[in-house]
């Protein structure tokens, strides 16, 4: 049985945001404004049925999914690109490969000690958030 990782959660650290967001060509001032966010996760967890909602005053952004069936992502607001998503369970991690223009895309969740660890990889650079229980 896997971890269940629903509930709504508020960043409370995000280390490496900028080079990740370089690596996604996303522009300067969109990184300076993206940077002093403390967005909220919103994770709906139904079986292998996701919905995770990214919430800021700058953007929302959606993803809907289930484990093990790959779809196509469109980061719309975000770096506005396509890739071939699949997200599964690695042991109690929740990962997803985003296949596309970026080598090396994609991210992992996980809990620990009650906290909602994310990474975010792009290349050569990784983003490390952490939320705790709103
Ligand atoms: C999604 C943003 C930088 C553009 C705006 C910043 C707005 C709030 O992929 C993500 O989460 C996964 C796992 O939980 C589910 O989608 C993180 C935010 C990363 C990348 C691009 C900056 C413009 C931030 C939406």
């Amino acid at each position: 049985t896997h971890p269940d990782l629903s509930g709504t959660w508020n960043m409370v650290s995000n280390e490496n945001f900028e080079p990740y967001m370089q690596r996604l060509d996303v522009d300067f001032a969109t990184r300076k404004v993206a940077k002093l966010l403390k967005p909220q996760k919103v994770i709906e967890q139904k079986g292998d049925s996701f919905t995770i909602r990214t919430l800021s005053s700058l953007r929302n952004y959606l993803v809907e999914f289930t484990v093990g069936k790959e779809f196509e992502e469109d980061t719309k607001g975000l770096d506005n690109r396509k890739c071939m998503s699949t997200v599964s369970w690695d042991n109690d991690r929740l990962t997803c490969v985003q296949k596309g223009e970026k080598k090396n895309r994609g991210w992992t969740h996980w809990l620990e000690g009650g906290e909602l660890h994310l990474e975010l990889c792009c290349e050569d650079q990784v983003c490390k958030q952490v939320f705790r229980k709103a």
